[in-house]
C-alpha cells in the first residue's frame, strides 16, 4: 500500500516518489502535490533547536531576532520537561496554555492538538481555548436561535439542492477552492460537478458579496455587489419587502417560530421611526433597491434556499447576519422541507455533497481530563496575554483572564490565525517560554523558544476520517522521518515518561497498537448504531473500510412534520426570532433579535482609510501550510502574495497591475503585489490568508511585513459579547504604491549558532 492522504485529499506515491490522486477522486485539487514536493524541502526542521536568548538568559524580548542552538532530543525534552515543572511550581497549572488552535494534518492518532492535550492534561491540566476562527460568531448565537450549535450540519446537501430547490440566494458564494478541503480530510471533490447538475436542473444562482467569482460563472449567476460586513441590512431589506408584499409565511411563523412580533416591529421601525425597507438597505449596502424588491419577489415565488457562508459572520457583530438568515429562511417558510431554509457554510468546506446520515462515530486519540477549568474564546487570545487578571463578558457570563507564562502549541499557527500581529506580538513578548513542534522552519517556529521538529502525514501510520464522510482509509507511512524529526505522540510519550506517568499516557502502545485501538473502539461504536465496519487487519490490507450512508431527512424536517413532538432545545422550543435568552444579558452589541449593528469600520463612514479588505482563504494553500510550495509560489506577484483591487481604485492611487504595493492602517502595514480587477465591488480589495509572517524587524512592534499576511493589519475585538469570535473581515485600509518595497524573506532558514 502507498496510499496517505491529507486533508485535501487521498494520494498514491509510487516507489519513485511521484504521487497521483486515486483514480476515484474526479477533481483532485492541486493541492494534493504540495506535501510530497515540501517533505524533503531545505525548510524542514532537521533536529530539535533552542533559541539562544532564552538558553542564555531567559530573555524573551529578542524572541524572533535571536539565532538557533541545535541540541539533541535527550537535552531538548530535558528542557521542556524541566521547564514545564518549573513554571507549574512557580505560577500553577493555570500558566500553561495549551488550548492551541489549528488545523494540524489529517490523520485521527497522529493528531497534534489531541496528543498535546493528552499530554498537557495528564501533566496538571492547561488553558485551553473555547469557539473557533471559522464559524465562531455562529456557535455563539445558533444555540439560542435553533437550540443546536453543529454550524456544520445546518446546511442542506447537493443531493437535496439538484433535486428540489429553484433559487439559491447566496450570501458570500460558495468558492470551488473552498471545497478543496475537510477538516480531517476530503475523500474526492464533486462540487464542481454538483454546480454543473444543478445548472442542467435549471437552477438559478444569485451570489451576494464583495466577489463577483464566489460562484463559478459556469453557472451563469447573477452577482449582487455589496459592501463588505452590510449583509444583515440587505437581508432586512428583504424582509421589508415580503412583508409589504404580504408574502410572510405567516402560518410557518406561528407555528414553528416564537418572537416574530418584536423582530417585525424592529423591521418595521415602531420604536425608532427607521423603516428597513429595500431603500433604506440600498444606502447601507451599496445595493440596487429596485433589484432587492425584485429579488425578495423572486424568493417568495420560488422554491428557494438561502444560504450564508462563514466569512459573512467573520465580522463585528457576526452573529447578526446568521440569525437573519434563519428570520429571512423562516419568513420564507421552506425551513424543513429539503433543499430550502438556510444553509450556514454551504460550500465553506467539501463536506455539503454528501448525504446526510447520521454521524459515524470517528476513532479519536482521546483526550483524558484537563484538571483546569479555563477556556478563552480563540480570538480572545492576546486579550489573555496582555491583560491576565482581567474580566471578560463573554455568553452571558465573565471570564477572568488567566495569567499564562507558557504556550505549548502544536498543530496551529498563531502568526496566521491571530489578527492585528502587532499586538499579538506585544503580548506574545510576555511570555517565558514557547514551546513548538513543527515541520518546516515557518513562523511559529521562528517565534518560539524550544522548536521541535515533527513528522509528516507522510512520514507516519494513521487512520483519515471524517464525520460526514463514508470511509476511513488507512494512511500509510510513505517516506522515513524526515532527519531527527519525530512524531508529536511519540515525543509527549517520552515527555510524560520523564515526567513520571508514561504508561498512563501511552498505555504500552506503539503506533500500530494504537491505531488498532482507535479502530476497534470506533468500530465498536458503528457496530452499535447498526454499521457493519470490517475489523481493523482487513481494513489495513485492504487501506479502506466503506460505510453504507443511509441519506437522512432533510435538516429540521422531523421537526416541520410534528414541533410538538421533536421541539428544538429553546426556550420555546420553537426557532427564536426573538430570544428573550439574549435581550436579557443586555448586550448592545447583540440585541434580543437580528439587527443591523454599525460596525466600528465599513466603507463610507468617513474615516482615513477608504478600502475594505476582505481576506479570504487561499485556493494554492490550506491557510498557512503549503506557502512554500510551488502551486503557492505560482500564485505571488512580485514575489508578494497579490492583493486584488477595483481597477478604477487603483488607478486612483496611480497602481499598476503588478506592481508591489503597501497596504495599511492604523494597526500595522505589510506589502503586496497588486492585481487589477473587475471582479470586485467597488472600494473592496482583496487577499488570501497564509502568506508567512515575515516582519521587517522580528519582535519590534508595528513593524510591517513584507510578503502580504492580512493579520497585521486586521483589528483582534471580538464579535460581540455573545461570541467574542473573530472579526478578521471588518477591516478598512488604503493602499498606495511602494516601488522600494523590501524583499520578502519568509521562506528562510533561521541564523544557527
Ligand atoms: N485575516 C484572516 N485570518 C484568518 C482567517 C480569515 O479568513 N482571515 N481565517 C481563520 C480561520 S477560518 C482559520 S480555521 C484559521 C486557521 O489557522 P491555523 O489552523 O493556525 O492555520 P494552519 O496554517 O493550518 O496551521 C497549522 C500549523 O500546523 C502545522 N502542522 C501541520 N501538521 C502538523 C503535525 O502533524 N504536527 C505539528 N506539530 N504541526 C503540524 C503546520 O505546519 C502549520 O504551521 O485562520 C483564521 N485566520
Ligand atoms: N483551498 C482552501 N479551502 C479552504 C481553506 C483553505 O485554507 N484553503 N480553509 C477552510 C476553512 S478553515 C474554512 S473556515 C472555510 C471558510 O469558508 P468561507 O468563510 O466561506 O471562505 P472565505 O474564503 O473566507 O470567504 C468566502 C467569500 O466570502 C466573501 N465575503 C467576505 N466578506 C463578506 C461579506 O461581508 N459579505 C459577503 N456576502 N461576502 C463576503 C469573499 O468574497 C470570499 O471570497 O474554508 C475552508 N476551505
Ligand atoms: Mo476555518
Amino acid at each position: 500500500m502507498t496510499r496517505t492522504a491529507s486533508h485535501w485529499g487521498v494520494y498514491d506515491v509510487d516507489p519513485d516518489g511521484s504521487v497521483r490522486a486515486p483514480a476515484s477522486d474526479p477533481h483532485p485539487p492541486g493541492l494534493v502535490a504540495g506535501l510530497p514536493e515540501l517533505a524533503g524541502s531545505r525548510l524542514r526542521i532537521d533536529r530539535p533547536h533552542v533559541r539562544e536568548g532564552w538558553l542564555r538568559r531567559r530573555d524573551p524580548s529578542t524572541r524572533g531576532a535571536d539565532p538557533f542552538v541545535p541540541v539533541d532530543w535527550a537535552t531538548a525534552l530535558g528542557l521542556v520537561a524541566d521547564e514545564l515543572t518549573r513554571v507549574r511550581a512557580e505560577h500553577g497549572d493555570e500558566a500553561v496554555y495549551g488550548g492551541c488552535y489549528g488545523w494540524a494534518s489529517a490523520g485521527r492518532l497522529h493528531h497534534a492538538p489531541s496528543v498535546l492535550k493528552r499530554f498537557l492534561g495528564m501533566n496538571g491540566g492547561y488553558v485551553d481555548k473555547v469557539g473557533n476562527h471559522s464559524f465562531g460568531a455562529a456557535l455563539a448565537v445558533l444555540p439560542h436561535v435553533l437550540g443546536r450549535g453543529d454550524v456544520i450540519a445546518l446546511t442542506p446537501t447537493w443531493p437535496e439542492v439538484v433535486e428540489h430547490t429553484e433559487l439559491v440566494v447566496m450570501f458570500g458564494g460558495a468558492h470551488l477552492k473552498n471545497t478543496a478541503v475537510d477538516s480531517g480530510g476530503a475523500l474526492d471533490h464533486t462540487n464542481a460537478d454538483w454546480f454543473d447538475e444543478a445548472r442542467a436542473a435549471g437552477i438559478r444562482f444569485v451570489t451576494v458579496g464583495p466577489a463577483r467569482d464566489d460562484v463559478p460563472a459556469a453557472v451563469d449567476p447573477e452577482w449582487f455587489p455589496l459592501r463588505p460586513g452590510t449583509d444583515t441590512a440587505l437581508m432586512l431589506g428583504l424582509a421589508h419587502t415580503l412583508h409589504d408584499d404580504g408574502a410572510v409565511d405567516r402560518a410557518f411563523l406561528a407555528r414553528y417560530c416564537d418572537g416574530y412580533d418584536e423582530f417585525e416591529r424592529y423591521l418595521l421601525g415602531d420604536a425608532d421611526g427607521i423603516v428597513r425597507n429595500a431603500d433604506w438597505a440600498a444606502g447601507i449596502t451599496g445595493a440596487d433597491a429596485g433589484r432587492i424588491r425584485d429579488l425578495a419577489r423572486r424568493m417568495a415565488a420560488s422554491r428557494t434556499l438561502v444560504t450564508t457562508s462563514w466569512s459573512v459572520q467573520r465580522a463585528q457583530h457576526g452573529e447578526q447576519p446568521v440569525w437573519m438568515t434563519v428570520a429571512l429562511a423562516a419568513m420564507l417558510g421552506g425551513i424543513g422541507l429539503p433543499g430550502r431554509g438556510f444553509g450556514i457554510g454551504f460550500g465553506s468546506v467539501r463536506g455539503n455533497t454528501l448525504p446526510r446520515t447520521e454521524e459515524i462515530p470517528r476513532p479519536t486519540m482521546p483526550l483524558g481530563a484537563n484538571p483546569v477549568d479555563v477556556a478563552v474564546p480563540v480570538g480572545r487570545f492576546t486579550d489573555m496575554l496582555l491583560h491576565p487578571g482581567e474580566e471578560l463578558e463573554y455568553a452571558g457570563g465573565r471570564l477572568t483572564l488567566p495569567d499564562v507564562k507558557l504556550v505549548y502549541s502544536a498543530g496551529g499557527n498563531p502568526f496566521h490565525h491571530n489578527a492585528n500581529l502587532n499586538r499579538l506580538m506585544a503580548g506574545w513578548r510576555r511570555l517565558e517560554t514557547v514551546v513548538v513542534h513543527e515541520q518546516f522552519w515557518n513562523p511559529p517556529a521562528h517565534f518560539a523558544d524550544v522548536v521541535l521538529p515533527a513528522t509528516t502525514t507522510m512520514e507516519r501510520n494513521d487512520v483519515l476520517a471524517h464525520e460526514f464522510a463514508p470511509a476511513w482509509v488507512a494512511m500509510t507511512q510513505v517516506r522515513a522521518p524526515h532527519a531527527q524529526s519525530r512524531h508529536d505522540l511519540d515525543v509527549f510519550a517520552e515527555l510524560a515518561d520523564r515526567l513520571g506517568f508514561g504508561e498512563q499516557y501511552h498505555e504500552g502502545r506503539d503506533e500500530m497498537g494504537w491505531l488498532r485501538h482507535l479502530y476497534d473502539v470506533a468500530a465498536g461504536r458503528a457496530r452499535r448504531r447498526g454499521h457493519d465496519p470490517v475489523d481493523f487487519d482487513e481494513f489495513w490490507a485492504t487501506g479502506r473500510c466503506d460505510f453504507d450512508l443511509r441519506p437522512a431527512p432533510a435538516l429540521l424536517a422531523d421537526f416541520r412534520g410534528d414541533p410538538d413532538a421533536h421541539p428544538l432545545h429553546t426556550p420555546s422550543g420553537r426557532i427564536q426570532i426573538s430570544s428573550p435568552t439574549i435581550a436579557g444579558f443586555g448586550y448592545d452589541d447583540c440585541p434580543g433579535h437580528p439587527a443591523w449593528l454599525e460596525p466600528a469600520e465599513r466603507l463610507g463612514d468617513g474615516g482615513p482609510y477608504g478600502l475594505h479588505l476582505v481576506s479570504n482563504q487561499p485556493a494554492a494553500r490550506l491557510h498557512s501550510q503549503l506557502d512554500p510550495s510551488s502551486g503557492s509560489l505560482a500564485t505571488k506577484v512580485a514575489g508578494h502574495e497579490p492583493l486584488r483591487i477595483p481597477r478604477a481604485d487603483a488607478q486612483e492611487r496611480g497602481i499598476a497591475d503588478g506592481e508591489v504595493v503597501r497596504v495599511f492602517n492604523d494597526r500595522g502595514a505589510f506589502y503586496a503585489g497588486a492585481v487589477l480587477t473587475d471582479d470586485l465591488a467597488p472600494q473592496v480589495c482583496q487577499i488570501a490568508t497564509g502568506a508567512w509572517y515575515d516582519p521587517l524587524e522580528p519582535g519590534t512592534p508595528g513593524t510591517p511585513d513584507k510578503h502580504g499576511n492580512p493579520n497585521v493589519v486586521t483589528a483582534d475585538t471580538g464579535s460581540s459579547r455573545l461570541g467574542q469570535a473573530p472579526v478578521a473581515q471588518t477591516v478598512l485600509v488604503e493602499v498606495e504604491p511602494a516601488p522600494d518595497a523590501p524583499p520578502v524573506t519568509a521562506h528562510r532558514v533561521p541564523s544557527v549558532r
